[in-house]
């Protein structure tokens, strides 16, 4: 048997790659915008406060520990983010408008992961981190989006001054 001639099969495999990304970066960029008014990620060679949150569950709820930061505008925050409970977790820093989008969205794609500089998701047990310049005053939350999650209180609020 011929295999089909190479343009064809190239078109066909564009077509299947457009088709299963074109979603996530449709996305991506209708939201970019949202994201980023919580300030824009950080710079390694400046000076950052460090913040631990440990991320977990336990008696029927879900939360961030701490859930409330307040921030000086300009501030530059090193977030340790450690995952203490037995489920993945995400920490998401968005708009509470953008979180609550998001969180919609996950519903309806619950494989989604993220590749955002806003969003880290570790499994059980893990740390990670996330520096972060808040260049915008207003009021944020942080937030996991996966899906039940943030209704089960694992949101917290960064207020910046
Ligand atoms: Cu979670």
């Amino acid at each position: 048997m011929k295999s089909a001639p190479a343009p064809i099969a190239h078109a066909l495999a564009t077509a299947l790659l457009a088709a299963s990304l074109s979603p996530a970066l449709a996305h991506d960029a209708a939201h970019d915008a949202a994201h980023f008014a919580a300030g824009a990620p950080g710079d390694p060679k400046a000076p950052a406060r460090t913040v631990t949150v440990v991320m977990g569950e336990g008696n029927g709820t879900m939360s961030f520990t701490p859930d409330r930061l307040d921030l000086k505008k300009g501030e530059q925050v090193r977030f340790v983010l450690q995952n203490k409970g037995a489920l993945a977790h995400e920490f998401r820093l968005a708009t509470v408008k953008d979180n609550a989008e998001h969180a919609a969205m996950m519903r309806d794609m619950p494989d989604m992961k993220h590749h955002e500089a806003n969003a880290v998701t570790l499994d059980p047990g893990k740390s990670g981190e996330m520096l972060w310049r808040f260049t915008q005053a207003g009021t944020f939350e942080f937030a996991c989006l996966i899906p039940g999650h943030r209704e089960a209180g694992m949101h917290g609020t960064v207020t910046v001054k």
